[in-house]
């Protein structure tokens, strides 16, 4: 039986486990990245592991999210973590430089090598023949410092493209239509490959847009093959040496197939509040709109923004629109100014923004109440614009360029021919904002510069024989890590202090819970299917630990989430039985007898509700290394017992 790609290079990078699909694999990482709103608690972890220098083959530090610099946090963080990355033997992404994917995609990702980032957008990668995941910054941490890195073997889906795209659809429909098709939570526990005929009419950039949005699918990663679209794009990068081909056996199978026929997709839109609630533009209509933002990591190469500039060139942005542009690099931003297209873009009316995530994290340019905002970005999750009442839809650079002309939500094919864009043979090379970490002579005199914003890890503690605490929340399907830790402007830049960033806990959901946590002491929430997709911000495990959540029961878990709450040493359980989420409602208090000794043991979990007298059978799919964990009270403790 022969290998897709992803089976190839776990095969290549397997360090424990077998490739039996659900069990636990271990996997050697290569390359690593960080961005700044997880890195400093990433690096934070990593000082507290004790551990010189960095073992992987590259790893990188980018600062990307926190920009906006309203006061001196942001840029002390930046410090901090130009500072470790100097100790411990990191390349530093400069302020400025651009968004780690989009960086990462151009200077440094490698077909078949394996990558995983403190963010759930890592499988950008994906597009140039990465395995390239997100995952909690801790994680991360470990495999800087050599540490494997654990999935659950996934299952293998196929999606078979074939035909052309047609003029003004891109490649954003094409993800947008696989989020259609399989929904938010379509992709748990599986890889999704791309692969048929269509596959060689889609470039770099436009392949990492797919499969940076395939983490919408909640999928462990998505991934393309490497091929001479590939060599070239490596080449036009000065990187040819990196690459070698790959793609899957003849005869590999897959779990589930999918066949899209790029002739017939047209131009999509994700509505409100959810990526996978999708309908063609013709659908939705000519819906007034307010805002258009253009960028993030889903759709800022080159590519997107010179077919953006030949759209805009010569017109005027509609008088009731705002449009923002972020071009995804500072290579991206330095060929727009030669080329004359950022001219193009200024002229029409574009409002400029630096190379950085900015909008698409609520970093700014948040739309007016009730507002319809377009956007390129890859999440339109209620309130993460920084605006709670606002509407944003999902769309391609195409659309989004055409609709901030009009003022109404417009399929572009409605204005004529579309502007034919090349690909450069070669694009501009110039690495000065990558700063070079201290070489291993000279990291010793390098001092670690922490300011007064970094507050401590929440305390921890080993798992206790029984756990009796109430039901403080119960939240339904499709809970995002934004609903349990938000971001934005006002909170993004406490990051590193977990005690502020608790009282903004699933402020969404419910507006006392800190709260009620705190007179509570401790507390268990009960979640729907799906919890914790979306971003893979630890925090929204470590700050439930400082609140004393002890366990969260759901239908079902979102990966990255998932294993975050076992590293915070949070226990998360499913209900053997989904129809007992409907019998246990908040402030019932619930008893987990015996605890220590069933997770010890690999045992069965039953729930005593003592406001009702009712049990119920609990599920855990955690391997023996995740139950270890859970007992030392989380991976730092685990990491610091097994050096013992
Ligand atoms: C996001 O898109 O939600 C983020 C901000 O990039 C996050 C990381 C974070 O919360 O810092 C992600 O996707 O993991
Ligand atoms: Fe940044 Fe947005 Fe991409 Fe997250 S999704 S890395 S916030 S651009």
């Amino acid at each position: 039986m022969g290998y897709t790609i992803a089976q190839k290079i776990i095969k290549n990078h397997l360090l424990s486990g077998d490739m039996t699909v659900g069990s636990e694999i271990g996997l050697r990482i290569d390359q690593t990245l960080t961005q700044d709103a997880t890195g400093t608690m990433a690096y934070l972890e990593f000082e507290a592991m004790g551990i010189d220098r960095v073992k992987t083959e590259l790893s990188v530090a980018y600062i990307d999210h926190n920009t906006l610099q309203t006061g001196f946090e942001n840029a002390d963080d930046h410090r901090f973590i130009q500072s470790v990355a100097k100790k411990r033997g990191l390349r530093f992404s400069r302020p400025g430089n651009g968004i780690c994917h989009q960086v990462h995609l151009e200077r440094f990702g490698i077909p078949g090598k394996t990558l995983i980032g403190s963010d759930s957008h890592t499988p950008t990668g994906g597009g140039i023949g990465m395995l390239a995941m997100g995952a909690g910054g801790l994680d991360v941490a470990v495999a800087m410092g050599g540490g494997a890195y654990y999935i659950t073997m996934p299952k293998m889906v196929r999606v078979n493209l074939t035909g052309k795209l047609q003029p003004w659809v891109a490649a954003k429909d094409i993800i947008l239509k696989v989020l259609q098709i399989m929904s938010v939570k379509g992709g748990v526990g599986k890889i999704v490959e791309y692969g048929g005929e269509g596959v060689k009419t889609l470039s770099v950039p436009e392949r990492a847009t797919i499969t940076n949005m395939g983490a919408e699918l909640g999928a462990t990663t998505s991934i393309f093959p490497s091929d001479d679209i590939t060599r070239a794009f490596l080449k036009a990068q000065g990187r040819e040496k990196d690459w070698v081909e790959l793609s899957a056996d003849d005869d590999a199978v897959y779990d589930e197939v999918i066949d899209i026929d790029l002739n017939e997709l047209v131009p999509l839109a994700a509505m409100p509040h959810m990526p996978d609630n999708v309908k063609s533009c013709q659908e939705i209509g000519k819906i007034h709109i307010d805002q258009v933002c253009i960028g993030s990591c889903t759709n800022s190469s080159l590519m997107d923004m010179l077919k953006v500039a030949a759209i805009l060139k010569g017109k005027t942005v509609c008088p009731s629109v705002s449009l923002s542009i972020a071009p995804g690099s500072k290579q991206v931003l330095n060929m727009l100014a030669l080329d004359g297209a950022l001219s193009d873009m200024i002229d029409a009316g574009a409002r400029i923004l630096e190379s950085a995530c900015g909008p698409c994290i609520g970093m700014g340019q948040s739309p007016n109440s009730k507002g319809v905002s377009l956007r390129t970005f890859n999440r339109n999750f209620e309130g993460r614009s920084g605006t709670a009442d606002a509407g944003i839809y999902l769309v391609s650079p195409e659309v989004a360029a055409a609709s901030a002309l009009t003022g109404v939500l417009t399929d572009p094919r409605e204005l004529g021919e579309m502007p034919e864009i090349e690909m450069p043979d070669e694009f501009i090379i110039n690495d000065n904002m990558i700063a070079m970490p201290a070489s291993v002579e000279d990291a010793d005199s390098v001092e670690v510069m922490y300011g007064p914003n970094i507050k401590p890890f929440p305390k921890t503690e080993a798992m206790p024989e029984d756990i009796t605490a109430k039901a403080v929340l119960k939240v339904g399907d499709n809970i995002t890590t934004d609903h349990i830790m938000p971001a934005g402007a006002k909170i993004l830049p406490y990051r590193s202090n977990i005690p502020y960033l608790s009282n903004f806990c699933f402020k969404q959901c419910d507006e006392k819970f800190a709260e009620h946590c705190k007179e509570a002491g401790k507390g268990i929430i009960i979640g729907g299917a799906n919890y914790g997709q979306g971003s893979s911000r630890e925090h929204a495990a470590l700050v439930p630990l400082y609140l004393g959540i002890k366990a969260v029961i759901t239908k079902s878990f979102a990966r990255i989430h998932c294993a975050n709450l076992v590293n915070a040493g949070i226990i998360p359980f499913t209900f053997a039985n989904e129809a007992d989420y409907d019998k246990i409602s908040v402030n019932d208090e619930l008893c987990l007898e015996g605890i220590r000794e069933s997770i010890a043991n690999g045992t069965d979990v039953t729930l005593k509700n003592l406001t009702t007298g009712e049990s119920y059978k609990l599920d855990y799919q955690l391997s023996e290394r995740q139950r270890d964990i859970l007992l030392a009270g989380g991976l730092l403790d685990y990491t610091r017992e097994s050096q013992k």
